[in-house]
């Protein structure tokens, strides 16, 4: 063929057309497009501003509650198919005596909602492969499988739209149940030397289709969180597919970095050597030690030992410790992602309930120092930590200083005023020590009580100038 014909045959609008058509089928045209900083900071905004989300882990799982043939199964309550080496068709069993008769999406909204959190991101399949909506590619799912017959993240997405809470959902990649996936690999599920040779047709004939019904019948979505990337069977441009499909579908949805290879174990942050897909960090269970200027992340942690529900994990962490977490990673610019394990029957643990309570009732005081705020401009400050806003830092102090004064190092701009956030009306006196150094009188013999001795939030208003050194 001369280079004239093959012009000629390339040009063809109908051949064009044809190809153009194949490689959208195939997925290749299947890219968001590029995005600017404005963009990003714009898909990213509600995210960075709520600071405080729910994470829910509920399925099967909850109800062997960490226990099998009459033995306390160690370790994490969602992993114990993998723990105790349970095959699938014994497994598959719980679906039977999965029957949440006490489920009320609007009482768990309400519970997020009134302890301050802005975002609730469930377990719409956890690595057990149990789907908690109503699938049309599995039968194992909470319509098909159980006796409950009830579309859980459909009410869950009714009673998200009516409090104002952005509903979001936890996806594992990796898949114990699944054929195709990692449930031939019994009795180690998660070993990390197997592949499948059939998981191309698992993302393509499951996965995705599962992902497109979550972000098409109960979206829009605020995040897509995804777990069990780690698999041998799943790959780095794998996930950029994903990430580019799932954009696609919803431009403006937000896709943590499990998504792609990209993170580093469970401190959760991006490996730097290369561009991995994914919008933000995950670190699991742990708090970055420092600020990290720039990078959108998330702290997701357990308020027990466990994500699903174990009955016997009474290790629960103090409200003053998780209040404290709150405000740390909010200083260092990131988001607290708190877990509940509800039971087999629906409720989320009294003691979860209890702590969630309280933290709200100290944010509806102070939440103006948590929500939008961004991290601390200041160095370590020995009593406690500092969020801020233009013109505005708050400082949180863990530590009451026995002579009440606050001295807060770090501080270059002009200051304009002082104040408790409980008490705005009351102003502090501020005085400079040095070009670095403010002193604020704080307020003596007032009888505080609870959260507010676990942190009380004073308020210092400054001139963003820079006083000349
Ligand atoms: O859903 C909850 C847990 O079930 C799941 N993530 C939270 C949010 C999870 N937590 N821990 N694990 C899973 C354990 C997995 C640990 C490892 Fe690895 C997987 C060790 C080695 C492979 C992660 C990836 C840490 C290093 C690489």
């Amino acid at each position: 063929m001369n280079n004239k014909t093959s012009g000629r045959i390339l040009l063809n609008p109908a051949i064009v057309i044809a190809v153009l058509f194949i490689l959208a089928t195939l997925g290749y045209a299947q890219s968001p497009g590029p995005e600017t900083k404005q963009q990003r900071d714009e898909r990213m905004q509600w995210w960075r501003e709520a600071r405080f989300g729910m994470f829910i882990h509920w399925g099967l799982y909850a109800v062997p509650a960490g226990e099998w043939k009459g033995k306390k199964i160690g370790g994490i309550g969602e992993w114990i198919m993998e723990s105790a080496d349970i095959p699938v068709s014994e497994y598959e069993q719980f679906t039977k005596q999965f029957n949440p008769v006490k489920f009320d999406a609007d009482q768990w909204v309400r519970i997020a909602r009134n302890a301050g959190m802005k975002y609730i991101v469930i377990t719409s399949k956890h690595h057990d492969g149990f789907c908690l909506w109503d699938s049309k590619v599995s039968d194992y799912d909470i319509m098909d499988a159980s006796p409950f017959k009830r579309d859980i993240l459909k009410e869950l997405s009714v009673a998200c739209k009516k409090h104002g809470i952005r509903l979001c959902f936890y996806h594992s990649i990796m898949d114990w149940h699944h054929p195709d996936a990692q449930a031939p690999f019994y009795p180690n599920y998660n070993d990390g030397s197997r592949t499948n040779p059939n998981f191309s047709r698992y993302i393509e004939n499951y996965m995705k289709p599962q992902l497109e019904e979550l972000i098409t019948n109960y979206g829009p979505l605020g995040v897509l969180w995804f777990d069990g990337e780690w698999i041998k069977d799943w790959t780095e441009p794998q996930g950029k597919d994903l990430y580019n499909f799932l954009r696609v579908l919803q431009p403006d949805i937000i896709i943590n970095n499990r998504v792609g290879k990209g993170r580093k174990g469970m401190q959760g942050l991006n490996k730097d050597d290369q561009e991995y897909a994914g919008d933000f960090g995950t670190p699991e269970q742990q708090i970055p030690s420092k600020g990290l200027p720039g990078v959108d992340w998330e702290s997701c942690m357990t308020m027990n030992n466990t994500w699903g529900f174990k009955s016997y994990d009474h290790n629960w962490k103090s409200t003053e410790d998780l209040l404290r977490k709150l405000v740390d990673i909010a200083s260092k610019g990131g988001n607290f992602l708190l877990n509940v394990g509800p039971t087999a029957k629906g409720l989320i643990p009294e003691p979860s309930v209890e702590r969630l309570r309280l933290i709200g009732a100290w944010l509806k005081v102070n939440g103006e120092s948590i929500y939008g705020t961004t991290a601390s401009p200041l160095g370590k400050v020995p009593w406690g930590r500092c969020t801020a806003k233009p013109g505005k830092l708050y400082l949180h102090i863990f530590d009451w200083p026995a002579d009440a004064k606050l001295k807060v190092p770090g501080v270059k701009d002009q200051t304009k005023k002082a104040y408790l956030l409980r008490q705005k009306t009351l102003e502090l006196h501020v005085t400079r020590e040095d070009k670095d150094m403010v002193v604020i009188d704080l307020p003596i013999g007032q009888d505080v009580k609870g959260l507010e001795a676990t942190d009380t939030v004073v308020v210092l208003e400054i001139n963003q100038r820079q006083l000349k050194s």
